[in-house]
């Protein structure tokens, strides 16, 4: 392990455009389930099957429930260490830093990251689906049924489901930054869901160094330069101490 994090606070240090790639194991620490393995079943469901626009056409009010009962958890959880070594990653690099995130729990942002990039939508945010109007509801509790003020359709949580586009202008920042990066960071993602999880061959295909940060190997693995198992709340605080210790030495 400690070979692999001077590795990597290397590479790091090397480069300076650096794109990060995280999921919802980066937020695990601060208590918040991720969606595969143990414990990440949706209601007894595969996410598969229920983060879709049919199963909100089928039943609103329980995807409804059950985005009103992670909405109240988000006002009971923080940023971790990994959220805020991400933070100082960014406040140290002298070049380009973006933060492209999976996750639609804002902690990143929490923890003081600037340039995120949310390609899942967010969680603090509903649309209606009549006007399209957005808006920020932060984590306030909505009923299950939650009326558009202003034309009375029904809204949605501003997030993406399986089958729906991505934001298309956010989308493209992120393959631009992270096509553009000199090292790109995976962090707690089993990247099996596209097209985020395409993030990584395309960083590999334009010649990006590559750091994974995982409890586990995942199909990223075989596209990284080094693959650091452990979580990221330990992984990262240590990385970026050694990456600091460094800097002076190296450039
Ligand atoms: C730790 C840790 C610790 C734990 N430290 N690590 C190409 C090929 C095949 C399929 C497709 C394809 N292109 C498109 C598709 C279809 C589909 C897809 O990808 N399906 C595959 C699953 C088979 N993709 C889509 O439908 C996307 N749309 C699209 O492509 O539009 C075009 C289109 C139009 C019409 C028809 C078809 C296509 C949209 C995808 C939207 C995903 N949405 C969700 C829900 C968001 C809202 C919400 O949060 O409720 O996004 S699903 C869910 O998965 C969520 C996540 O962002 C996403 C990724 O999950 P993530 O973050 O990787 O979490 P986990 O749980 O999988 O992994 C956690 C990891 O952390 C693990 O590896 C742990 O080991 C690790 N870990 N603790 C470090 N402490
Ligand atoms: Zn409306």
């Amino acid at each position: 392990m400690e070979e692999q994090l001077e590795h990597a606070a290397r590479l790091l240090r090397g480069a300076r455009r650096v794109a990060v790639l995280t999921g919802a194991g980066i937020s695990a620490e601060s208590g918040l389930a991720t969606f595969r393995g143990a414990g990440g079943l949706w209601e007894g469901q595969r996410v598969e099957d229920v983060a879709t626009p049919r199963a909100f056409e089928r039943d609103a009010a329980l995807v409804w429930r059950f985005y009103n009962l992670r909405r109240a958890n988000l006002a009971t959880v923080q940023p971790n260490p990994g959220h805020r070594a991400l933070v100082d990653l960014e406040n140290r690099l002298t070049g380009n830093f973006t933060l492209v995130t999976q996750n639609v729990d804002g902690l990143h942002q929490a923890a003081g990251s600037k340039n995120v990039l949310e390609i899942h939508g967010a969680i603090r945010l509903v649309r209606c689906t009549g006007c399209r109007l957005t808006t920020d509801r932060g984590v306030e509790p909505l009923p299950d049924l939650p009326k558009c003020e202003d034309c009375g359709s029904l809204l949605r949580p501003d997030v993406v489901w399986f089958e729906e586009m991505l934001p298309h202008d956010v989308w493209r920042q992120a393959e631009e930054a992270v096509g553009a990066c000199e090292c790109f960071l995976v962090i707690g993602t089993s990247a099996v869901v596209h097209p985020a999880a395409g993030l990584v061959s395309w960083a590999r295909a334009n010649h990006a160094r590559i750091i994974e940060i995982n409890l586990t190997a995942t199909v990223a693995t075989s596209y990284a330069d080094t693959a650091l198992q452990g979580p990221s709340g330990v992984v990262l605080p240590d990385l970026l101490k050694r990456y600091a210790e460094g800097k002076t030495v190296d450039s």
